[in-house]
């Protein structure tokens, strides 16, 4: 086959650096590894391969249409939230330079292909990489591929990384390596998910079974990323890190084993279970370089669990599993929605009591948002109780559905939990001091997400 010139492109917003502003926010601002998988597969056969992040890259819309006249492929990466961006990019690219071939995957068109399909020469569905190579060979026009499962997947060949792009990426809320000596790469230890939560996108993309990669080339990756790139920071985006506890173990011990935990802090998203050996879990992944969990709590009350379908964790055995990280000095971050069909002011009195008395260190509270392609979505829009299809406001920080409160109602909910949690919250201040004391580099941390993020939103005076 012909060596082609193919541009990957990530979302176009941040253009000027707002990204340093993103990431103080909370939020985070990170590499897109699904791209940069598809990427690496792309590069290995031989193809002539860019991927621009624009937010990350800092170039200039002038410098991104030089890349695209260049190219024969423009690749693109896309969530809802900025579906109407990419598509108004995709006609932009199209009237300029019609000969150039336009691809689209990630999740907005996973979940919605159709809503791409017209902006696209080829709609990618579900994992990228094998679809995106076949799709090489014939280059047809107008097409909504489906990939499927990759179960051969080991996570060969590595991701395309950029340095820029780690050195500019930020790790979301607090972490002990001030903002600017992060640099920062995140990492997938295993691919899929066993929960099939009512709001949740995750399964569209990857169903319900779970691949892991061979804990020691995880640990090899690791040291090379610290090595060559200087990596401090590592976030682990597994949907649920922990979802099956000897896999823990067994990367932990490679951890150690190569001494991947002197060199790198990370965190991970956990699956609160006792059942999952909460215990010697945590104890690993701490001695191992875990610094920080995430945690889906969502809604405490029994009710709003069986029906957000939070199913893996029983909520006494969150609190639990929380207690022990606390003990063992890994800091939690809480997940909570609020605005689900069903809450009522009675559910946000429970977790307003729930987040001040838990052991919780950070807070991302979510306004309900019913992605395309979810349980959740396909209810609601049958009850006719989506209130509006403008994907722009698909970013759970604003109300899309219907709902007993009004919008301004649900902002001030969200704002006052976020307020209670941070500046009213005894319990907050007295870990804070915990946690200083126990290592003085939180210190620093701790003041970087007051100025970055408490102080300006107006949660501490
Ligand atoms: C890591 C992550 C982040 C990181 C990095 C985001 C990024 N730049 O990729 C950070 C913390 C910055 C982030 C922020 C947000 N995120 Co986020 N995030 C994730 C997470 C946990 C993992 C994504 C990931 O990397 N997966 C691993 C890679 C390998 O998979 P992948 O990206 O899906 O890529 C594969 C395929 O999709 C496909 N593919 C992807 N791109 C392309 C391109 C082409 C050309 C092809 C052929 C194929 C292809 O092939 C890839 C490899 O198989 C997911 C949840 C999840 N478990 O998926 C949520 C998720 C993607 N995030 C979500 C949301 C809502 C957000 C925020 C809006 C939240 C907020 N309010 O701040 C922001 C938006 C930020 C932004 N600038 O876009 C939602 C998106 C839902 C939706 N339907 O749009 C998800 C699914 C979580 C959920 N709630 O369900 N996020
Ligand atoms: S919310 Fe978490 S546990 Fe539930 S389906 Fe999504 S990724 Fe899996």
């Amino acid at each position: 086959m012909a060596k082609l010139k193919i541009l990957f492109l990530d979302d176009v917003r941040e253009i000027g650096g707002k990204n340093a502003q993103h990431a103080r926010s909370g939020s985070g601002t990170q590499g897109n590894l699904g791209m940069e998988y598809v990427a690496a597969v792309v590069q290995e056969k031989g193809h002539s391969v860019l991927v621009l992040q624009p937010p990350l890259n800092d170039v200039t819309e002038e410098e991104i249409m030089t890349h695209i006249g260049k190219a024969d492929i423009v690749a693109m990466s896309s969530m809802t939230w900025n579906a109407p961006r990419i598509i108004a990019m995709a006609q932009k690219i199209r009237g300029i330079f019609p000969r150039t071939l336009l691809a689209v995957g990630g999740i907005g068109p996973t979940s919605m292909p159709g809503f791409y399909a017209p902006h696209f020469d080829a709609v990618f569905v579900g994992e990228g990489e094998q679809a995106f190579l076949n799709w090489l060979e014939e280059r047809s026009r107008w097409k909504i591929i489906k990939a499927s499962r990759n179960p051969g997947w080991t996570g060969d060949p590595l991701p395309l990384r950029n340095l820029e792009v780690m050195r500019r990426s930020r790790m979301r809320g607090i972490w002990p390596i001030p903002y600017d000596e992060q640099v920062v790469a995140n990492m997938l230890y295993g691919r899929g998910c066993y929960g099939n939560c009512y709001f949740c996108s995750s399964p569209i993309i990857w169903e319900k079974k779970v691949i892991w990669r061979d804990p020691r080339s995880v640990a090899e990756e690791m040291l090379m990323l610290a090595e060559v790139y200087g990596v401090n920071s590592v976030d682990f985006i597994d949907p649920t890190f922990n979802a099956k506890s000897q896999k823990v173990l067994d990367l932990c011990s490679e951890f150690i084993r190569q001494g991947v935990r002197r060199k790198i802090l990370w965190t991970a998203m956990i699956s609160p279970s006792k059942r999952t050996g909460a215990e010697e879990v945590l104890v690993a992944m701490r001695e191992a370089g875990c610094i920080k969990v995430g945690v889906g709590i969502e809604d405490p009350t029994a009710e709003m669990r069986r029906k957000l379908q939070k199913g893996g964790s029983n909520i006494d055995h969150c609190r639990e599993v929380l207690q022990i990280a606390s003990d063992l000095g890994i800091l939690a971050r809480a997940f909570i929605i609020v605005g689900a069909p069903g809450q009522t002011d009675k559910n946000i009195d429970t977790i307003r009591e729930m987040v001040c008395a838990w052991p919780i260190d950070e807070l991302r509270m979510s306004i309900f948002c019913p992605f395309p392609g979810t349980q959740a979505w396909g209810d609601l829009d049958r009850q006719n109780m989506i209130k509006t299809k403008d994907f722009s406001l698909y970013d759970t920080n604003h109300p899309v559905i219907k709902s007993h409160w009004s919008d301004g109602e649900l902002l001030s909910i969200h704002r006052d939990l976020t307020k209670t949690f941070y500046a009213d919250n005894a319990g907050y201040w007295k870990r804070r001091k915990q946690h200083i004391a126990a290592d003085s580099s939180y210190e620093i941390a701790y003041k970087q997400f007051d100025k970055g993020f408490l102080k300006p939103r107006g949660y501490l005076p």
